[in-house]
C-alpha cells in the first residue's frame, strides 16, 4: 500500500457528550479524510450538534462502546480507523501519529499508550487505583500469552486498518471491547504497535464505567480471549 491509497476515518464514539463534541470534532476534522460520530442513542444534543458541523452520525443503541465500534466499522469509508473519544480526554495532535504505522506498513493495531505518555485520569482515588492495576494485569497477562510488550490494552484512542477491523470478529457490548480486539488482532497473528499520548480528565460529565461493577466483565473477557 502506498501512502495516497490511504484514507484516514476519525471515529467519535459518544454517549451525551454535548459539552464536548464540538470541540472534539473541529480538533479532528483537519486531520483526517472522514470524520464520523457515532451516537449512542444519546438524549442530549450530541447529534444535533454533529450534524450542524457537517459531520455523519450513526447511531448505535447505546447498549455500550463495543456496539458503537462495531458501527463503526461497518461504516467507516477510510482504510485505516482511528478511535476517539468524545470527552475531550484525548489528545488530537496526535492522531496522524498513531495512524503513521498503519501506513508505513509496519502495524496493523496501533494503540495510544497512557503508561508512556501520562494520564491526568489514571490515579488519585481508588477506582483509578483498580483502573491502573486491572489495565496494567491485563497487559501483563496479554504480554506473557503472545510474546509481546503492551502497556495499554484498554484506551479507546487506537488505530486499525479497517481490514483488519473486519476480520476480527468483535463480540464485546460494552468497554471489553478495547482489550476483545488487542486480543484477537494478535491471535490472529496482526502486529500491535503502542504510540505514547497522554491523556486528559474528562472534560465535562462523568464516565459511564463504575470500575466495581464492571471488574469482573474484564477478567472474564480477558480469560476468555487468552485460550
Ligand atoms: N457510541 C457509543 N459511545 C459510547 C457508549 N457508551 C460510552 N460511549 C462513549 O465512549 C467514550 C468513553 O466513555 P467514558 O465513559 O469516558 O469511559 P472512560 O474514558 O473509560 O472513563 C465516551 O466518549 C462516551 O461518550 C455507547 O453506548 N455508544
Ligand atoms: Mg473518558
Amino acid at each position: 500500500m502506498s501512502m495516497v491509497d490511504n484514507k484516514v476515518t476519525v471515529a467519535i464514539m459518544a454517549r451525551n457528550e454535548e459539552a464536548t463534541i464540538e470541540n472534539v470534532i473541529r480538533s479532528v476534522l483537519p486531520l483526517c479524510q472522514e470524520t464520523i460520530v457515532v451516537d449512542g442513542n444519546s438524549t442530549d444534543r450530541t447529534r444535533e450538534i454533529a450534524e450542524s458541523l457537517g459531520v455523519k452520525a450513526y447511531r448505535d443503541e447505546g447498549r455500550g462502546k463495543g456496539d458503537g465500534i462495531r458501527k463503526a466499522i461497518d461504516v467507516a469509508e477510510g482504510d485505516i480507523i482511528v478511535f476517539f473519544d468524545a470527552d475531550g480526554s484525548h489528545e488530537s495532535a496526535d492522531v496522524p501519529r498513531l495512524a503513521a504505522p498503519i501506513i508505513a506498513g509496519e502495524a496493523d493495531l496501533v494503540v495510544a499508550s497512557r503508561w508512556k505518555g501520562g494520564s491526568d485520569e489514571l490515579g488519585g482515588d481508588w477506582s483509578m487505583f483498580i483502573r491502573s492495576t486491572g489495565s496494567a494485569f491485563i497487559a501483563l497477562m496479554i504480554n506473557h500469552r503472545w510474546h509481546v510488550k503492551l502497556t495499554d490494552c484498554e484506551n479507546g484512542f487506537r488505530a486499525i486498518s479497517k481490514d483488519v477491523a473486519q476480520t476480527l470478529g468483535l463480540e464485546e457490548t460494552g468497554f471489553t471491547i478495547e482489550q476483545e480486539m488487542v486480543m484477537k488482532t494478535l491471535k490472529k497473528g496482526y502486529r500491535v504497535q503502542e504510540v505514547p499520548s497522554h491523556e486528559y480528565s474528562r472534560q465535562a460529565g462523568e464516565s459511564q464505567i463504575t470500575v466495581w461493577k464492571v471488574l469482573h466483565k474484564f477478567a472474564w473477557n480477558l480469560i476468555k480471549n487468552m485460550f
